[in-house]
């Protein structure tokens, strides 16, 4: 069977690029010109998510006593099921519904896109993922949309590499998606750890693949 493809643009927000953006990556806005290109491709469905979060949202310092971000981390329990949680790092306050932050990129060609998936928008998770957050408390249309296409393979770029991408380009694996990140449509917030962690994503299954020929 021919494979059908989607792309999938995660999170390209004005929080999560330079100069201005509150959880900026490092030189985030970089890969403007890559997505906007792949955006010309004939996806059969091209969608950006948006990490779309309540002021209350569990992931921000702020909303934790003495809790500083990117080295403050919180146990984050299954609001259905106490004895299931996971640890999660604290972050800056980002990506507020109704925020200039949480707009997507100006220069994001919008117009190509089939739809806009916001996601983390339960107060009580965390949600990396575009898909669902690890209990399945909040499950984002996204499989649903992709699905009903007839997709079989996902291409993931955005932001950021090692957080919501790679989160996301596991769940798409997990739904069964052949899943590729492109390499220059993609930064990592925490560029010291991206190496392992982009090894332990081709462990998984997932290609890491470049626009540019060898
Ligand atoms: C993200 C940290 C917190 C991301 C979202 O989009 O990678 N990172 N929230
Ligand atoms: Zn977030």
């Amino acid at each position: 069977m021919a494979s059908k493809a989607a792309l999938i643009v995660v999170d390209f927000q004005n929080d999560f690029t330079p100069p201005h953006g509150a959880l900026a990556v490092p030189d985030g806005t970089d890969i403007t010109d890559s997505i906007n290109t792949l955006l010309t491709y004939p996806f059969a469905l091209k969608v950006a998510t948006r990490d779309f979060h309540p002021k209350t949202h569990i992931s921000f310092a702020a909303n934790h006593r003495n809790c500083q971000p990117f080295s403050s981390s919180i146990k984050v329990s299954n609001p259905n099921d106490e004895t299931q949680s996971y640890e999660a790092t604290l972050w800056p306050v980002h990506c507020v519904q109704g925020t200039w932050g949480v707009e997507l990129v100006d220069d994001l060609d919008k117009d190509s896109l089939d739809t806009v998936v916001d996601k983390g928008k339960d107060e009580r998770i965390e949600m990396y993922s575009a898909f669902h957050d690890p209990f399945r408390i909040e499950v984002s249309p996204l499989e649903s949309l992709l699905k009903d296409k007839g997709v079989t393979a996902v291409y993931v770029v955005g932001l950021a590499a090692d957080f919501c991408v790679k989160a996301t380009a596991e769940h798409a694996l997990e739904a069964g998606f052949e899943t590729y990140v492109v390499e220059e449509g993609t930064k990592p917030v925490m560029p010291e750890k991206w190496a392992d962690m982009r090894q332990s994503l081709i462990d998984k299954g997932v290609k890491m693949v470049s626009m540019h020929n060898e």
